[in-house]
């Protein structure tokens, strides 16, 4: 995968080498190019911004720096023969970046990233290229950064650790909050490494059981109590299919029924009646 990045804070992309992302840099399994927009700029104060048409607050990123700047990155990169780029504009009005998009940017070939300073770009840039490559938007939450380059490094990140032979091991993914699968919609519960006791606390006694349908049961639990307790959204969320008996019996203590007139059929909600847990 070929990643770009235009940005006028380079050094702000620094930790792309280090760590995952620097790691599969360096074995070559991933290409990154960090660009300076101010090297398409031509006057002697390297203006990028500018007041915005119909007044009020901030600074408008300019069109001649950012278009001549992707002009130049696009050519490059279709003459070192990457192909299909997909511009990722990182903004607190894109769609959520979230782990289903995070796959499918894992699978595009050429990701280019344009993090912005200011109140954003003049909107005739992405009109511009969206008319010859794919252009998303993307927020990575409800809150203002003051530019998008953080939210470039957790995309690249989330992206580069689902990238073929990233990750050591690619059981890793599976249990993953948010991965596909049994576990599917729920947070990861608790987990523990030795030694057995520290500081006068144990570790749960079914971990040390050996025995894996009960230590199975006990991790869904704790999930489902987790997902509860900081996401109630993903339980209603959920299929109701996917819960067997005894999640509905942890849900139930935790203060959750199924809706019975509820569309669909069945979702869970908070009890009316139940106790602040
Ligand atoms: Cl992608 N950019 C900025 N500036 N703020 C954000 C964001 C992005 N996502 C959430 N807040």
């Amino acid at each position: 995968m070929r990643l770009d990045v235009v940005t006028i804070f380079p050094e702000y992309l620094e930790p792309l080498n280090v760590s995952l992302v620097g790691k599969a840099r360096a074995r070559g399994q991933l290409g990154v190019h960090v660009h300076d927009l101010r090297e398409w700029t031509y006057d002697r104060h390297n203006t990028v911004d500018d007041t915005p048409y119909g007044g009020g607050p901030g600074m408008v990123m300019k069109t001649g720096p950012w278009g001549d700047a992707l002009d130049t990155v696009l050519a490059d990169g279709y003459e070192s023969g990457a192909h299909a780029p997909t511009l990722v504009v990182p903004t607190p009005s894109g769609r959520p970046f979230t782990q289903e998009l995070a796959v499918e940017l894992s699978e595009r070939p050429w990701l280019i990233f344009t993090p912005a300073r200011y109140e954003g770009i003049d909107r005739r840039v992405m009109d511009e290229y969206a008319t010859r490559v794919d252009v998303l938007e993307v927020s990575i939450g409800d809150y203002v950064l003051a530019g998008g380059e953080a939210a470039v490094l957790v995309i690249t990140e989330a992206v580069a650790r689902l990238l073929p032979g990233v990750l050591g091991n690619a059981e890793s993914h599976r249990d993953d909050s948010f991965a596909p699968g049994a576990m599917a919609g729920l947070l990861e519960g608790p987990v523990y490494t030795k030694p057995p006791e520290w500081r006068g606390r144990d570790i749960p006694d079914v971990l040390l059981s050996g025995h894996h349908g009960r230590i199975a049961r006990w991790r869904r639990d704790e999930a489902l109590k987790r997902t509860a307790a900081h996401r109630p959204d993903l339980i209603e969320r959920c299929d109701p299919r996917a819960f067997d008996k005894k999640d509905r019996e942890t849900l139930f203590i935790l203060g959750w029924a199924p809706d019975p007139a509820g569309e669909p059929y069945g979702r869970f909600w908070r009890r009316p009646d139940a106790v602040e847990q």
